[in-house]
């Protein structure tokens, strides 16, 4: 049978007229209804660990936007906790970890295979979005990179210029690379979960990517999605995958060849006649879209989408912003981008 889902079709190499659309964070604090949700659950964790609340939040967006992809609701952050590092959310900050300064914390965290009780509510998430989407929309899964995960835990929180997983790195290096390796065998058991509960297609977010150069990309951001691909689609044949090497610049390049990515996602930060002929010359991409015009709006708004459109027409693109879409934009500018995009 052809298939219908228009993201797995633009995933398969398809060029369409009108591109499928979501966007990252699209179950977010922009949205009343979300925000009404995360009250009722208590706290964002609370939220995540909600199997019926975090499916009811994935759903919002989809409700009201229409949109051609679901992504679960749960966070990157998830994982560590599961591995046993210490997870909280300071208010107004963002979110606070334990750390790990060498292999003694290493040492105490659990195996790859010790995750899927405390992941249990998640997939559960999965499970019940597997039912309950309309059938055009496709539910995708997700995981940290293993690179950006560990910058958190090392660092115990959001860093500007992950400046303590870069010490660590350099320092030792042993100790680094065996936390690189738990994190790349715990996220394919992960993902795979996820896909047996449901999800359609996994999305790797390196959001912290284009902080490594070099030979250091190739060997922590590179490597372990290529790693995560090729034993994921070992698993599960034909199951679509998006890497997301934030800011990687000329790493884009050749990232979806080396890696197997079936789509790359792009950020803002690239133009996107250089995305043309540099990364979608290989196959799908996604984003691209400044993430503050959902909260400027107006005229530019609208040209931005349809010269994005535009510029993406020859070939398989899935329309997405650079990054996620932030607390202070105005859910009305999503619906005319929508309008701007669908026509
Ligand atoms: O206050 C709130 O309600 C929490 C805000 C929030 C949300 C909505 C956080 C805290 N996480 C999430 C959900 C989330 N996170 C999703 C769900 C699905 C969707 O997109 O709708 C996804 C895919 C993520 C991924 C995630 N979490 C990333 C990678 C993507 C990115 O944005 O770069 C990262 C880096 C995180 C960590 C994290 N979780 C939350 C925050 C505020 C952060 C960033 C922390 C920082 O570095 O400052």
């Amino acid at each position: 049978m052809a298939e219908t889902k228009k993201l797995l079709r633009a995933l398969s190499g398809e060029t369409m007229d009108v591109p499928p659309v979501w966007l990252m964070r699209q179950a977010g604090r922009y949205l009343p209804e979300y925000k009404a949700t995360r009250a009722e659950a208590g706290d964002f964790l609370s939220l995540c660990y909600n199997s019926d609340l975090a499916a009811e939040v994935t759903l919002q967006p989809i409700r009201r936007y229409g949109f051609d992809a679901a992504i679960l609701f749960a966070d990157i952050l998830l994982l560590p906790q599961a591995l046993g590092a210490e997870l909280w959310f300071e208010t107004g900050e963002g979110p606070r970890m334990s750390t790990i300064t060498g292999a003694e914390g290493l040492k105490a965290l659990k195996g790859k295979d010790d995750i899927h009780d405390h992941m249990a509510p998640v997939y559960e998430t999965c499970r019940i979005l597997s039912r309950e989407l309309p059938k055009e929309t496709t539910l995708i899964g997700f995981a940290g990179a293993p690179w950006t995960v560990a910058t958190y835990m090392i660092a115990g929180r959001g860093t500007k210029d992950q400046a303590p997983a870069h010490a660590l790195r350099q320092e030792d290096e042993a100790t680094f690379a065996a936390l690189i390796e738990l994190l790349t065998e715990a996220t394919i058991e992960y993902l795979s979960k996820q896909v047996e509960a449901g999800c359609e297609v996994v999305k790797i977010f390196d959001s912290w990517a284009g902080s490594l150069k070099g030979e250091a990309f190739d060997k922590y951001a590179l490597e372990p999605a290529k790693r995560i691909i090729s034993e994921m689609k070992a698993r599960h044949p034909g199951l679509p995958c998006i890497a997301f090497p934030r800011e990687a610049g000329d790493k884009y390049i050749g990232f979806a060849k080396a890696t197997g990515a079936d789509c790359v996602a792009l950020d803002n930060s690239v133009s996107t006649e250089w995305a043309v002929e540099n990364v979608q010359k290989d196959g799908c991409v996604q984003g691209n879209m400044a993430p503050k015009l959902m909260v400027t709006g107006g005229q530019e708004l609208i040209d931005e989408t349809k010269r994005i459109k535009e510029a993406f027409s020859k070939g398989p693109h899935i329309f997405n912003l650079g990054h996620g879409i932030t607390p202070d934009a105005d859910p009305e500018n999503v619906t005319i981008m929508l309008e701007a995009l669908r026509g």
